[in-house]
């Protein structure tokens, strides 16, 4: 069989299994990566696991999330998470130094290695033609403290970009155009592996760009070939060493072939407040801006900024723009300062902040209230921004930077010609932010008092009985779930604390709910977790008593937390049975042990006096984990 590239890589690391669509395989992890809103939970678990010794090539503890210092709080976990990082040897980065993917991108991604990282975006590092996978904290603590990750085989669907993109059509409206396609659910369960003479169009941080929002996709991972481009990219970073030619077979076999054909992509927005509600810029038309946000782990490359800063260069942020700057690392912000693209920048208004997420996760830089934001990000969910009632639109760096200057959404292609600008020859490699060392075991870990223990689940019970606390619509957010904000960010390492603002963006009294009922149950739709790594999405509501989540399907990442916590995820047979559940239902499992092992588990709806089916799609490895109570005393039990 002539084999794709996903699955070239897959089986050269292959420690576990058969490579089958949707059977359970384990991979050989040789790197991980952490930032620090899903990093304190994730050394909490590890030290929790008394490791001695983490097994990778490579792990890094980022800190790029938690940047605002308002209290106390998140200079604690950052502490303790270089504190945990001494111990074990594992590369820490400091604050200022940049955005986890953007960094892993440029200093260590490798093509045919095995990358999983706490975040959900960690799929940037497709764009180098490795697998990089987004996890739970406690797979990614796992895959340090055994070297492994256990997936199930996604389908792999071959993204075949055809043609020439015209002037100002940036990856950005590539990937949005194949979101508009495709929808936020359009890659669950997949592997999107990009081919066709299009490829050869796209710089390796552009590539990037396209492999970051396969997440939105809801896609496991998404690759592009390794190619001499890729070699041309590394050459710059001064890591000629780590390359290696990777593609597919000629005539590889796919699951599924999607035909792109850039010439058909158009400068685009995704609309609030879906990432797949994407229309093109002629269309929305020119809509009055209020905020202008410009970087991410999606927008925040050398490229992107030199592109931004062409366009500011010698003009003036409209009056009525706040327009804000966060370069992706601190070795682009320090080349932009350098060439003098900072200062056109600062020159024509713009607002500096420091290398890292920022405004993407509401550190900061929230929109006044009922605002139109233009943000070169990633996600445009309601409330993500800080300000409920503001609509984020998410754009080209190139779209950003015009509107800006106009005061109002703009088509770039209203600048003439296009601007091109040329990768450096060389990329900075600034040392000053790294901390690097072997590993020190009498390494005191430092824990401040906002650090409090994490939940852990208890062994199954054989019969639960609980009503629905909250039934919920579809393609339910993990920031639905367990938002985050400048305000909560800061108890990341707090769960009680977190558990006062769960499900608050649907429901003001979800912990008032959960209290009084004791143990519970909720129902969603379709898509249910989508997002982000959070496991706080899981913790909280295990804190809270949630013993059983029963959706019409789940986001692959979130399905996993859930099992990882001990939170039994189950899905509709029939997706009508839905329908027939209300709020306040009480709902009874008996003999459940024995109905998850066979997959199918009858619920029966004591309040109606109807019974449904419902299904446990996990492998035989996650129902013993569940029996357990969560893969934390799976693990105690000595099985990996
Ligand atoms: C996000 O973009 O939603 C985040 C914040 O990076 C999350 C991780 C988190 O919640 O800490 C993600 O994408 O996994
Ligand atoms: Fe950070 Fe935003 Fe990227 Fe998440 S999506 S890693 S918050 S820049």
């Amino acid at each position: 069989m002539q084999k794709s590239l996903a699955l070239k890589i897959i089986e050269s690391r292959l420690v576990e299994g058969n490579p089958k669509k949707g059977q359970e395989i384990a991979l050989k992890v040789n790197q991980t990566l952490t930032q620090d809103s899903t990093g304190t939970m994730v050394y909490l678990q590890l030290e929790a696991m008394g490791v001695n010794k983490i097994q990778t090539d490579l792990s890094v503890a980022y800190i790029d999330h938690n940047m605002l210092q308002a209290g106390f709080e998140n200079a604690d976990d950052h502490a303790f998470i270089q504190s945990v990082a001494a111990k074990y040897g594992i590369l820490f980065s400091k604050p200022g130094n940049g955005i986890c993917h953007q960094l892993h991108l440029e200093r260590f991604a490798k093509p045919g290695d095995v990358l999983i990282g706490s975040d959900s975006h960690t799929p940037t590092g497709g764009g180098m033609g490795m697998i990089s996978i987004g996890a739970g904290g406690l797979d990614v603590a796992i895959g340090m403290a055994k070297g492994t990750y256990h997936l199930k085989m996604p389908k792999i669907i071959n993204i075949c970009l055809e043609g020439k993109r015209n002037p100002w059509v940036s990856a950005k409206d590539i990937i949005l155009h194949i979101l508009e396609k495709l929808t936020v659910k359009g890659g669950v369960n997949a592997i999107m592996e990009y081919s066709g003479p299009g490829t050869k169009e796209l710089s390796v941080p552009e590539r990037a760009t396209i492999t970051n929002m396969g997440a939105e996709l809801g896609a496991t991972t998404s690759i592009f070939p390794s190619d001499e481009i890729t070699l041309g990219f590394l050459k710059r970073q001064g890591r000629e060493e780590d390359y290696r030619p990777l593609a597919a077979d000629s005539d590889a076999s796919y699951d599924e072939i999607v035909n792109i054909d850039l010439q058909e992509v158009v400068p685009s927005a995704a609309l609030p407040h879906s990432p797949d509600n994407v229309a093109s810029l002629d269309k929305i038309g020119s809509i009055p801006v209020d905020q202008v946000a410009i970087g991410s782990c999606t927008n925040g490359s050398y490229a992107d900024f030199m592109k931004v800063a062409a366009i500011l260069k010698g003009k003036k942020v409209d009056p009525g723009v706040s327009l804000v700057i966060s370069p992706g690392s601190s070795n682009i912000l320090k080349m932009l300062a350098e060439n003098g693209a900072l200062g056109d920048m600062i020159g024509a208004g713009a607002r500096l902040l420091e290398a890292g997420c920022g405004p993407c996760i509401g550190m900061g830089q929230a929109p006044k209230s009922g605002a139109v934001s233009l943000r070169t990000f990633n996600r445009n969910f309601k409330g993500r921004c800080g300000t409920t009632d503001a609509g984020v639109y998410l754009v080209s760096p190139e779209t950003a930077a015009v509107s800006a200057v106009t005061g109002k959404l703009t088509n770039p292609n209203t600048l003439g010609p296009e601007i091109k600008v040329e990768e450096p020859d060389e990329y900075e490699n600034a040392e000053g932010y790294w901390l690097k060392s072997k590993p020190k075991p009498e390494t005191t870990i430092e824990m401040g008092p906002n650090i409090k223990p994490f939940p852990q689940g208890s062994t199954l019970e054989d019969a639960l009985k609980a009503p629905v606390i909250l039934q919920t619509g579809d393609n339910i957010t993990t920031d639905d779930i367990m938002p985050s904000n400048a305000t909560l960010l800061p108890y990341r390492s707090n769960i009680p604390e977190l558990s006062k603002h769960c499900f608050s963006t649907i429901v003001s009294d979800f912990r008032e709910r959960a209290e009084k009922a004791g143990k519970s149950i909720v129902i969603g739709g379709h898509n249910y977790g989508q997002g982000s790594s959070r496991e706080h999405a899981a913790l909280v509501p295990l804190y809270l008593g949630v013993r059983a989540v029963i959706a019409k399907s789940f986001a692959r990442i979130h399905q996993s937390n859930l099992v990882n916590a001990g939170i039994i995820p189950l899905t509709f047979t029939k997706e009508k049975d839905y329908e027939a559940i209300n709020e306040g239902d009480q709902l009874e499992i008996a003999g459940l042990q024995q109905q998850l092992k066979a997959g199918t588990v009858i619920v029966t709806n004591r309040t109606s006096g109807e019974k449904f089916a419902t299904e446990f799609s996990g492998s035989s490895r996650e129902v013993a984990m569940l029996l357990a109570g969560g893969a934390l005393n799976y693990a105690a039990k000595g099985v990996s």
